[in-house]
């Protein structure tokens, strides 16, 4: 797929383009119209609005052309506006929208579950429960691993993001903006150290694990631990990707003791990293994978996928919600979902790999405030730090993200210290945009002092 794939089926002119300053002056009044009425607290990284968006493109109301280097955090990885997924949303929509799958089934629940239990890591007996976002599959996941063990603990690690609800708050690790005022949060969820090579030097992941291993057994025990529940590369806490070594030592560790290993795979899922799931890198087969975000072409779907016996404990009736596993994003999740194989995306996430790193690589090879390039597949990162050292540097990373914006790129922040630019195209982009993208990133770091 040299120049990227074929774009034929994408409507929209694949071409960065602005019509006015931005934002734009629709998007100055919509956002009025947005402060007085959504809450405050829902906050946007840009003041400009969607008008429409697939390939690399979001047009906004102003009829500007942006880039999209964040796929609604990784969602569209197949375009926001997918042929295949608006075909299949569309017939699934005027046959019916709802009926409850707890009430009166359908076949698409079944086949997307049949989807997931045939493409998740390792060959043993699987099955699947379907939820509506990454949070509520976490927490599911440990109720089925809680139900499972009889044990009530649950693992989490420095620089975790498992979501915004109660328990996966108590999971997630960082104050602001998460958790701050929002607490109590749930009791028996710990939190031990990672590992984050860039930062703790420490390159061997068997000796990351030992340490952790360390900890657990001192402070919890192997026999009150229900779950070990880690992202195989952390997501918001700054595209960390742990020292080779270290996934496949706690698995074993978590086998040995009956501890359940659940890989929230929410936003590394669906050949986002270059693999199909991330955990398949080091040849991981956890006992539960949590999936959404890239699983639905951008409707809401989250899915908890794992072994038959564990999958099984939950009494009949114990897992479920009105909405789980709507018909109208299983049909969008069998239609991305074919478009992943078919389009064979997730060799499209490594050349994007292989573009992306080498602009990256470029311009850290002149700029020493980039104190590493990381990440896989189209889950690409920069840590930015103060020249000469390795001080976090967040005002750096959030002037870049501005001047990238103004210039009609879509660039996200993360980190723990908010010092890291992320890049999560859709795999649909083009090799013309992700290069006039990082022009423009290029430039801005060149500006920026
Ligand atoms: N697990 C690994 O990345 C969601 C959060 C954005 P939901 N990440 C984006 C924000 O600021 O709210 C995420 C994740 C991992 C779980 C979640 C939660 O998924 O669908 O947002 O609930």
């Amino acid at each position: 797929m040299a120049g990227g794939p074929t774009l034929n089926a994408v409507s929209i002119e694949q071409q960065r383009r602005l019509v006015t300053a931005l934002p734009g002056p629709r998007s100055r009044e919509l956002m009025a119209r947005k402060t007085s009425a959504v809450a405050d607290g829902v906050g946007t990284t840009m003041p400009v609005f969607a008008a429409a968006a697939d390939g690399g493109i979001v047009v906004d109301a102003d009829g500007n052309h942006l880039i999209d280097l964040g796929s609604g955090i990784a969602v569209t990885s197949v375009g926001a506006a997918n042929p295949r997924v608006v075909a299949a949303v569309t017939e699934q929509v005027a046959a019916f929208t709802h009926t409850c799958f707890m009430v009166t089934p359908y076949d698409g629940y079944v086949a997307v579950a049949e989807a997931l239990n045939r493409l998740t890591p390792g060959s043993h007996d699987k099955r699947t429960a379907l939820f509506n976002s990454g949070a509520e599959a976490v927490e599911n996941a440990v109720k089925i691993a809680r139900a499972w063990t009889g044990r009530d603990a649950v693992v989490v690690f420095d620089h975790a993001y498992h979501g915004r609800t109660n328990l996966t708050l108590a999971m997630t690790a960082k104050n602001k903006p998460y958790k701050h005022t929002f607490g109590p949060f749930a009791p028996e969820v710990y939190r031990v150290g990672g590992s984050y090579p860039y930062r703790d030097g420490v390159v061997d992941g068997a000796v990351a694990a030992a340490r952790a291993i360390d900890q657990i057994e001192k402070q919890i025990g192997v026999e009150n631990l229900a779950a070990l529940v880690i992202e195989p590369i952390q997501g918001e806490g700054g595209f960390i990707e742990p020292a080779p070594g270290f996934l496949p030592a706690l698995a074993a560790w978590c086998r040995a003791g009956g501890v359940v290993f659940v890989a929230d795979e929410v936003q590394t899922g669906f050949a986002r990293t270059g693999d199909l799931f991330a955990c398949e890198r080091e040849g991981v087969v956890p006992d539960l994978i949590v999936t959404a975000k890239g699983i639905a072409g951008g409707l809401p779907l989250s899915a908890v996928t794992g072994r038959a016996e564990i999958m099984s404990a939950p009494h009949e009736g114990g897992l479920g919600g009105t909405y789980g596993g709507n018909p109208i994003a299983c049909a969008a999740a069998l239609a991305a979902i074919a478009t992943i194989e078919e389009d064979g995306l997730v060799g499209r996430a490594r050349e994007i790999e292989t573009l992306v790193k080498a602009r990256l690589t470029a311009i850290r090879d002149k700029d020493d405030r980039i104190g590493e390039v990381r990440g896989r597949g189209a889950m690409l990162a920069v840590e930015i730090v103060r020249s000469g050292g390795s001080e976090p540097d967040p005002r750096l990373a959030r002037d870049v993200a501005k001047a990238a914006h103004g210039q009609g790129v879509i660039v996200l922040t993360c980190g723990t210290y908010g010092n890291v630019l992320r890049f999560l195209p859709p795999l649909t982009i083009g090799d013309a945009l992700l290069d006039d993208a990082f022009d423009v990133i290029a430039a801005a770091f060149e500006e920026i002092r």
